[in-house]
């Protein structure tokens, strides 16, 4: 029998499939709905200490290779992700979850935090250092000594499981210090990428989204090699108690299978489950286990990592 069940820090799940935060994530109804689906968890929309109206729109749009997004962080507050993780975490037999989450400052990062810390959800959060999208805020993952300070401060207080949603980087040096910084931490995960930031798609003479004049975080096909490339960067580099959630470019189950080749334990997706909606996720698990059987692979563990280079 093949199965896509995996783990990540000590919370199972029966398929290494979910979406990425951002997509099918906005509201209870759409998280029901992922979590109806075949998907192994869901993660939350990023939420903030407020709720958020975000950019205005247009603000997202499809292409032919992918998606461009400007978002600017819509959400619910953090608090109405919270209360409804937490109410799924005590109900018996619920699927484990994510909860996306991150302040307008470091302040406020740590505000909302500690309000996770003291409240009764003991699941899984996923940290977001890198939406590319809120005008006049960097992306906190490209700075290295702000990520330091953010994360010691972090865990001065917070015991439960943490892990990091990054930006792509794309130079060795920068795998390398990137590397260095979350070592230094006892981070559950780190999912490999966020949307390559600020990329501009025109149509005709005139740009897709509103926001931003046209600027905005580029996701599907253009990426998936930047996401491979970063997910095994690290999955080289972090501490092996460190997990690698991949995501990037998935519509396929050959993509899920090169994500997990490269080091990922868990696979998220985005642009193509925008496009497609929750049935990709039994189209996927079957196209992935078919990849499976017919390698003789019983679990992901038989080839986690296990990419082959050309030897010299
Ligand atoms: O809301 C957004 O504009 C957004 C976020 Br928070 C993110 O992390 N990544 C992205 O592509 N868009």
């Amino acid at each position: 029998m093949v199965s896509t069940a995996t783990k990540i820090g000590n919370f199972d799940f029966d398929n290494c499939l979910m979406n990425a935060a951002g997509v099918y994530c906005m509201t209870r109804e759409e998280l029901a709905e992922i979590d109806a689906s075949l998907a192994g968890s869901f993660v939350t929309k990023t939420g903030t200490l407020e709720a958020r109206d975000g950019n205005p729109e247009p603000r997202y749009a499809d292409t032919l290779l992918g998606s461009i997004n400007s978002m600017g962080l819509p959400n619910k507050g953090f608090d109405y992700y919270l209360d409804y993780v937490t109410e799924l975490q005590n109900q018996p037999n619920s699927k484990n979850h994510f909860l996306s989450l991150v302040g307008l400052s470091p302040a406020e990062t740590h505000t909302i935090l500690k309000q996770v810390e003291a409240s009764d959800y003991t699941g899984l959060v996923e940290l977001n250092l890198s939406c590319p999208n809120v005008p006049g805020k960097p992306q906190i993952a490209y700075d290295f000594e702000t990520t330091t300070e953010i994360l010691t401060e972090v865990f001065s207080y917070y015991t439960k499981p943490l892990g990091v949603k990054l930006p792509p980087y794309f130079d060795i040096v920068h795998f390398d210090q990137a590397a260095a910084v979350f070592n230094q931490f006892p981070l559950t995960f780190v999912n490999c990428v966020n949307s390559i930031g600020n990329g501009l798609v025109i149509d005709d003479e005139t740009v897709l989204i509103r926001p931003k004049n046209g600027f905005g975080g580029i996701g599907g096909d253009y990426i998936k090699p930047t996401a491979l490339a970063n997910v095994h960067a690290f999955y080289q580099r972090l501490n092996p108690s460190i997990q690698i959630i991949g995501t990037g470019g998935v519509k396929s189950g050959r993509d899920a299978f090169e994500h997990i080749l490269c080091g990922a334990s868990m696979v998220q997706i985005g642009t193509a489950l925008h496009q497609e909606g929750p049935a990709i996720f039994e189209r996927i698990t079957n196209e992935l286990k078919a990849i499976m059987s017919e390698k003789g692979y019983e679990k992901i563990e038989d080839f986690r990592g296990k990419l082959n280079y050309i030897e010299a």
